[in-house]
């Protein structure tokens, strides 16, 4: 019976702390220096990210239900140098609309009701938080910054097709290698121009999403000249299917086309 008493005892335990976890593991991050453009820099595929959807991230709707926006997710990328933390949130969203510049000056410059990446980081373990909001249309870098002494180096950019957006953001950090900071994003999706019908995904000030500057590098792709010559031997590496999302890499095929004719022929190599 003893026996009985004292597995039903680490059971109990074991559930209790499945339940409330006391610190969630860090995610270690890469260091590395993307473009600030509202484009997934490749590099930031080599680094940590986390997607939030509809089925696991419910956190707040007004007007509307989760199933009316059944393919509404978001997966953040993130970076880091010694300057600067990089966010960049990919968003699925298939109701692309601004409330319009004019809601947000009426909301106090604070773009909420509107299809926008909330950003809340806490570098001092979820005492102090910072967040800085970025919609869809590029509209206002809102900040909630008080940890910040140059908050006037947030910066961010956005970009959209028909139905998804990318918004990108840095913001300064005075954190060392080995050190770990919280992270979460909460996406709104409004179904409608007047945000009468609102959906959002993620968190705000929730400790569950916790990173590490891990202090090793990731590896840049640099672009080599080869003569025709040399190119002849070994035919040039056509782009990666998922390269293709860089500006980067179109802008080296896009060169590659305008000048292969000129004797020279560019490929992409890794360092
Ligand atoms: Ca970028
Ligand atoms: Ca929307």
């Amino acid at each position: 019976m003893k026996k009985l008493a004292l597995l039903m005892a680490i059971m109990m335990v074991a559930l209790l702390a499945a339940a409330f976890p006391m610190n969630a593991a860090s995610t270690p991050i890469l260091k590395g220096t993307p473009e600030i453009d509202g484009v997934v820099d490749d590099i930031y595929l080599q680094s940590a990210s986390y997607t939030v959807d509809t089925t696991n991230d419910q956190v707040y709707k007004s007007g509307a239900e989760y199933t009316d926006a059944k393919d509404f997710k978001a997966t953040t990328y993130i970076l880091y140098d010694d300057q600067f933390i990089y966010f960049c949130t990919e968003v699925t969203d298939k109701t692309l609309v601004s409330c319009g510049k004019d809601v947000i000056e009426k909301n106090g410059k604070y773009t909420w009701q509107n299809d926008v990446v909330e950003m809340w980081a806490s570098l001092d373990g979820g005492t102090t938080w910072a967040q800085f909001n970025y919609d869809a249309f590029g509209l206002q870098l809102g900040i909630g910054a008080d940890q910040f002494t140059d908050s006037s180096k947030l910066q961010g950019a956005a970009t959209k097709a028909s139905d998804t957006y990318i918004v990108e953001a840095r913001m300064p950090h005075n954190l060392k290698d080995g050190a770990e900071f919280v992270y979460n994003v909460q996406v709104n999706n409004i179904l409608v121009a007047d945000a009468s019908k609102i959906v959002c995904i993620g968190a705000q000030k929730k400790t569950d999403h916790v990173f590490k500057m891990s202090g090793e590098d990731v590896v840049y792709e640099e672009i080599v000249e080869e003569t025709e010559a040399a190119a002849a031997e070994k035919p040039a590496e056509a782009p990666k299917a998922t390269a293709a999302k860089t500006a980067d890499v179109l802008t080296v095929a896009l060169i590659a086309l305008a000048i292969s004719g000129s004797g020279v022929i560019v490929s992409k190599k890794r360092k």
